[in-house]
């Protein structure tokens, strides 16, 4: 069993995962920027600041695996998203080379590949079509995924999450919906299978309307169990005409494609 470091333990989607992280591990420390009292016996609590590369590595210590959420998640200015996602991603990398080299789960989105049409099937091979700063963050931080791996044999499954919420809430996440159950089956496939290597997968239920081909990534075993057509009715329903032209249905990455570039000055 494993001793997992959460990073990003008090934004949204760790605080979903987390309940279900005793289910993969026999301890689990959490980061983050705020404190965590509330914590169960299988938790420690870390304050770790991504730019801060000291607390880092602190955290990391006698851990073999990084479920690693921290970071900038949506798109926003440049310098905040250029600290956490370049920067703290690099600190991140170089705090698991100073500690074993545990595997990590690197969350990756969807918004790399953004601008492929939601008419399309993409697989691994797709090209990067950011469609954001945020994403092309995310671009940096598979292009550093990979180079630890080809460098020093890091391994890291790179996960392209879709939208990992509650339940899917419009048409675009019928395709992109990931479970938090789902999620976490994968983390325990990438963190157990004998040889990880380096792979992009993309992170969605067992979608029917999944834009999506993760055959690739077939031998790490991962059989996501949730799909999101169970609220098709539901979104149908509170949603009945959905505008085509709209960007929120052409573009993969939805309406991040349509966002403006933040100037100095802007609110964050
Ligand atoms: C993401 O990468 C964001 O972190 C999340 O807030 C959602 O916007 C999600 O993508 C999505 O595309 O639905």
């Amino acid at each position: 069993m494993t001793k997992i470091l959460l990073t990003g333990a008090t934004g949204s989607m760790g605080r979903a995962i987390r309940p279900l992280l005793g289910e993969i591990a026999t301890e689990v420390v959490l980061s983050g920027r705020r404190e965590i009292t509330d914590l169960a016996p299988h938790e420690t609590f870390r304050l770790a600041e991504l730019h801060d590369a000291a607390s880092l590595h602190a955290a990391m210590q006698g851990c073999d695996a990084v479920i690693h959420l921290g970071g900038y998640s949506i798109e926003g200015p440049f310098a905040p998203i250029m600290e956490a996602n370049i920067l703290g991603l690099y600190n991140l990398y170089e705090a698991a080379r100073a500690n074993g080299q545990p595997r990590i789960l690197f969350a990756s989105s969807n918004h790399v590949v953004g601008f492929h049409a939601q008419s399309d099937v993409i697989d691994a091979s797709a090209m990067p079509r950011p469609d954001s700063l945020y994403g092309v963050s995310k671009v940096f931080g598979e292009a550093l995924a990979r180079f630890y791996f080809e460098k020093f044999g890091q391994e890291t499954a790179i996960l392209r999450i879709g939208s990992c919420f509650d339940e899917p809430t419009d048409h675009r996440m019928l395709s992109t919906w990931l479970s938090y159950r789902d999620f976490v089956a994968f983390c325990r496939a990438a963190f157990t299978v004998p040889v990880l290597g380096c792979p992009i997968v993309y992170g969605c239920s067992a979608n029917d309307r999944s834009f999506w081909d993760n055959r690739a990534a077939n031998y790490l075993g991962w059989q996501p169990q949730d799909n999101a057509e169970a609220w098709a009715a539901q979104v149908e329903a509170a949603i009945p005409n959905p505008d085509p032209q709209d960007p929120l249905h052409v573009y993969q990455g939805g309406k991040f494609t349509a966002l403006p570039i933040h100037q100095e000055g802007d609110d964050a």
